[in-house]
Formats: C-alpha cells, sequence, structure tokens
C-alpha cells in the first residue's frame, strides 16, 4: 500500500502526507515508590490496555549485575501509571505513592517463562529481563535485572 501510494504522488509539489514507516509502538513505563506498610517498588508496564504489575520490594536496578525479587501483582488501568498520593489509613496498600521513574518500553523477546525489554526511563534504561523463577514455590516470583 505505502509503495503505490508513494509512486503515485510527487511530495515536493504535492501537500499530502508523506508515508511513514509505523514506529514501533511506545508502551507507557512507570514505577511507583510505594510507601505502605513495606516500603516497595511497583513496575507497571501497560500491556494490552492494562498495567501489568510487579512490586519489587528493592530499589530497582540501574546497573546490570543485581537481581531482584518482582512479585507480580494485579493488573492495574493504565490512567494509574502516573498517579501519586497518598492512600489513606485503613485503606489497602495504605501509604505514600510517588513516581519513581517514568518513560516507556519496547517488547524485544516474549517467551512463555521471559520477557526482554528495552526501557527507556530516567533512572532505569537499557535492557531488561522479567523472568519467572521457582523461587519461594510461589507462581508469581519473577526476577527482574538489567542485561
Ligand atoms: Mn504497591
Amino acid at each position: 500500500m505505502r509503495a503505490q501510494y508513494k509512486k503515485k504522488r510527487n511530495f515536493s509539489e504535492t501537500p499530502e502526507p508523506k508515508p511513514r514507516k509505523p514506529k514501533s509502538k511506545q508502551l507507557i513505563y512507570s514505577i511507583q515508590k510505594h510507601s505502605a506498610s513495606h516500603l516497595h517498588y511497583d513496575l507497571r508496564l501497560e500491556r494490552n490496555g492494562v498495567l501489568k504489575s510487579w512490586a519489587i520490594p528493592k530499589e530497582p536496578p540501574a546497573k546490570a549485575g543485581e537481581k531482584r525479587l518482582a512479585v507480580e501483582t494485579e493488573d492495574h488501568p493504565v490512567g494509574y501509571a502516573f498517579f501519586e498520593g497518598e492512600i489513606p489509613k485503613g485503606n489497602y496498600g495504605a501509604g505514600k505513592v510517588e513516581v519513581w521513574d517514568r518513560g516507556s518500553y519496547e517488547i524485544i523477546e516474549e517467551h512463555a517463562n521471559d520477557l526482554v525489554i528495552k526501557i527507556s526511563g530516567k533512572r532505569l534504561k537499557g535492557e531488561y529481563v522479567l523472568v519467572k523463577t521457582k523461587m519461594g514455590n510461589n507462581p508469581k516470583n519473577w526476577l527482574f535485572f538489567k542485561r
């Protein structure tokens, strides 16, 4: 379709738009620092119209060589990605939520038990791996690290 469209037009004369290669889709990436009863970091990755979510009990790794446990949690609505505020006492997840990092990501490889992504954030940049682990015998336990 693009080739034919282009062939028929002289773009130095017509004001019609030039065909462009579709950009790889930019998906939302964010990490929220959540000062709940236990401080943790919530990794959010946009996928199929929701935010796939993992709770990371320690500061996420900016360098290769540090592996973090990432416990899968429930999908969140896309609008949650940059939420900041105080969840009131007595409510689920009570405590302060701050955006710790934000940006976009791309999927590089995807298999049943692992995901390789390229993160373009302010704090985290580069290729990261999320891999399911048998640790603790919990199917929700993943490892998160920089490749
Ligand atoms: Mn949380």
